[in-house]
């Protein structure tokens, strides 16, 4: 006790947030000339995706405009939209990959 009428029962925590980095979504966007095809190629190269998850994801871009391909941080978001945007210009398809803050 310190003697001047506080009083030292009664502690106050404050509880420190873990600080999580911010994380990526990074989307494939419709066209109408990309093959079908070499989407489904491409999301099994550079996502790690198998067939049947592939051609899943190239399908609802294909019918709904967009699609989250995968939520990666930073850097690896940045990495996988290169990648594709690359791959896309070599091969002469308008293909557009973009990475948008979750
Ligand atoms: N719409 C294209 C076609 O009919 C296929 C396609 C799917 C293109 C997904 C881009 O991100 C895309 N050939």
């Amino acid at each position: 006790d310190q003697g001047n009428g506080t009083d030292n029962s009664v502690l106050t925590k404050t509880r420190s947030r873990t600080q999580r980095p911010p994380l990526y979504k990074v989307l494939l966007l419709n066209d109408d000339y990309t093959p079908m095809e070499f989407v489904v190629h491409i999301l099994e190269r550079f996502f790690g995706l198998n067939h049947a998850q592939a051609f899943e994801i190239m399908l609802t871009v294909h019918k709904k405009g967009l699609a989250v391909v995968g939520v990666f941080s930073f850097e690896v978001a940045e990495t996988k939209v290169a990648q594709v945007m690359d791959f896309a210009r070599r091969h002469q398809h308008p293909l557009q990959c973009t990475m948008e803050k979750e």
